[in-house]
C-alpha cells in the first residue's frame, strides 16, 4: 500500500544518500512513534464504553485513528505483560511469572530496540519496562526515567492514613498541580523531549509511561471534581462468579494501602474505590491531550504513529475484585487505539489483537524489517481492511501462580488451571459480566471440548 511504499522508498534513498556520500542534510522521513503506556488501565474510557468517565483527549484521538474492540494482554500483571509485549515473545508457564525483560527472554531485540537499531533515536520516559533492566538500557538512546515513586502523597491528611512507611493511604486528592505527581513530570519531560527531537535529522521512538491509573489513586483534586460522587454507580454484580473455582482470586494490593476507615467492600469503599479510579483516567486523559497538542504544534503529527495501550485490565468492584491478576474478561481486555499515517480517520474493529501484536504492527508501519523470534502478528492488514477474518483467538496466562490459562475466542473466555481440574467457561454472549462459570455444565460439554483443543493446540493455530 502506498504509505509502506513510500517508507520504503525512503529508506532506499537514505541508503543511496549513505552509499554515495552525500548524506549531508539527508532527510530521513520515517515516521516517529510515539508509544503511551497507560499502567493498569482497562477500556474504562468514553471511545469505549464508559460513558460515564471524562477522557475527552484519548476520545478525541480515537477518532483519528484505529480503536481495537478486542484487544487482549499475555499476562494480567505488569511486569511480565511488559517483558512480553517488548520482547515480542509469547510467555510460557515458567516466564508468565518472570517480571523482568532479561530473564524473560534474555538477548532479545527488544522493541524499542529494533528502532534504535534501525536509526531512530529512543528516548523512555518513567514506566515503559517495568524495571532498570539490562533490555531497557540498551533500547534507549539516552538513560531511562525511573518511575520507583508510585506512592508519594502530597495532602497533609494523607499522614494520617500509613499502614507502614511504603504505603500510605489508598487515595488522596490534594489541590495540586498536574506536575506535582511523577505523571505530570512525566509529561513536562515529554513535552520538553519532544521540542528537542523535532530539530532531529533522525525519526524518534518516544515511550511516555503514565502509572496512573494504578494504585493508590492520586490525582489532583481538580480531576475528582469533575465526578459527583452520587453519581458513581457501582458493580451490580458484587459477588464471585456462580461456581467459580477456588483458583480464582484477585491480586490483593489495594489492601495494602490504608483503607482511611472505609470498610473494605462496603459501598461507600466500591463508590469511593471507583471515584479515585476515574479521577486517575482523567488525570491522565489531560496529560495525553498535552502531547498531542504539541505534536500538532510542532507539526508532526502527520508523519508520527502514535499509540496508546494499557498493559492488562482491572476490576472496578465487579465481583466484588479490586485488582488484576486474574483470567477474567475484565483482567485480561486492554484498551489500544493507534493512528499512523495514512490510518487517521476513526475506524473500529472487532478483530482480535494481542499485546504480543504491537511490536510487528509498529516495525510494519515504519518499514522496519521483523526480526524472526517475534511470536505476535502485524495488524496492518485488520488496519487495512477492519471487517475482515482475523485471529480465531487470543491467549493469556495468569504470572501470580495459579498456573492458569486462557483461551478467548468469539462469545467465550475459558480457562483451565494448572492439571485441568480446575477450569471456568464464561458464554459472554448471554452473560457479558461473567457470573456463572459454566464449564461443567451438560449444554457446553461440545464448546468445553473445542476450546480445551484451541488452549492446547496454542497461537499458531490460531492465525489468520
Ligand atoms: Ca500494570
Amino acid at each position: 500500500m502506498f504509505i509502506r511504499q513510500h517508507v520504503k522508498t525512503m529508506a532506499v534513498s537514505l541508503t543511496l544518500c549513505l552509499a554515495f556520500g552525500t548524506i549531508l542534510n539527508a532527510q530521513d522521513n520515517r515516521p516517529n512513534v510515539i508509544f503511551i503506556s497507560i499502567d493498569d488501565l482497562r477500556p474504562e474510557l468514553g471511545c469505549y464504553e464508559g460513558r460515564h468517565i471524562q477522557s475527552p483527549n484519548i476520545d478525541t484521538f480515537a477518532k483519528q485513528g484505529i480503536v481495537f474492540e478486542r484487544a487482549y494482554c499475555q499476562v494480567p500483571v505488569c511486569g511480565p505483560s511488559r517483558a512480553s509485549m517488548l520482547t515480542g515473545i509469547r510467555p510460557d508457564k515458567r516466564t508468565c511469572n518472570i517480571w523482568d525483560a532479561d530473564k524473560f527472554a534474555p538477548n532479545a531485540v527488544t522493541l524499542p530496540q529494533a528502532f534504535r537499531e534501525a536509526g531512530y533515536h529512543t528516548i523512555s520516559n518513567s514506566k515503559i519496562f517495568h524495571g532498570p533492566e539490562q533490555a531497557a538500557k540498551r533500547s534507549w538512546s539516552e538513560a531511562p526515567t525511573g518511575h520507583d515513586n508510585h506512592a508519594d502523597f502530597f495532602d497533609p491528611d494523607s499522614k494520617n492514613f500509613v499502614n507502614n512507611p511504603e504505603h500510605g493511604p489508598f487515595f488522596e486528592a490534594p489541590d495540586v498541580p498536574d506536575e506535582k505527581y511523577v505523571d505530570g513530570q512525566t509529561c513536562a519531560k515529554s513535552l520538553k523531549d519532544l521540542g528537542r527531537l523535532a530539530k532531529m535529522d533522525k525519526p524518534f521512538f518516544l515511550g511516555v509511561g503514565f502509572i496512573r491509573p494504578h494504585l493508590p489513586f492520586y490525582a489532583p483534586k481538580k480531576y475528582w471534581d469533575l465526578y459527583s460522587r452520587e453519581d458513581i454507580a457501582i458493580a451490580e454484580n458484587r459477588f464471585k462468579p456462580k461456581n467459580a473455582p477456588d483458583s480464582l482470586k484477585v491480586h490483593p494490593e489495594i489492601q495494602w494501602y490504608h483503607d482511611r476507615d472505609i470498610k473494605y467492600n462496603s459501598l461507600e469503599f466500591h463508590t469511593t474505590a471507583r471515584h479515585g479510579y476515574y479521577a486517575c483516567v482523567s488525570y491522565v486523559d489531560a496529560l495525553v491531550g498535552k502531547i498531542l497538542a504539541t505534536l500538532d504544534e510542532l507539526k508532526l503529527r502527520d508523519n508520527t504513529i502514535v499509540v496508546i495501550w494499557g498493559d492488562h485490565g482491572w476490576h472496578l468492584g465487579e465481583h466484588n475484585f479490586w485488582g488484576k491478576a486474574n483470567l477474567l474478561h475484565n483482567a485480561t481486555r486492554v484498551p489500544l487505539v493507534i493512528s499512523a499515517p495514512g490510518f487517521r480517520n476513526e475506524i473500529r474493529t472487532d478483530g482480535i489483537v494481542e499485546l504480543v501484536d504491537i511490536y510487528p504492527t509498529l516495525c510494519d508501519l515504519a518499514g522496519i524489517k521483523l526480526p524472526e523470534h517475534l511470536d505476535g502478528t502485524s495488524m496492518v492488514p485488520l488496519m487495512n481492511d477492519p471487517k475482515r477474518q482475523w485471529k480465531k483467538a487470543a491467549f493469556t496466562r495468569n504470572g501470580m501462580g495459579d498456573n492458569g490459562s486462557t483461551v478467548t475466542s468469539g462469545d467465550y473466555t475459558y480457562t483451565e488451571y494448572g492439571d485441568k481440574a480446575q477450569r471456568m467457561l464464561y458464554d459472554r454472549k448471554k452473560d457479558p459480566s461473567e457470573n456463572e462459570n459454566v464449564a461443567e455444565a451438560e449444554a457446553y460439554k461440545e464448546t468445553v471440548k473445542q476450546l480445551s483443543k484451541l488452549l492446547s493446540e496454542g497461537p499458531k493455530k490460531a492465525q489468520p
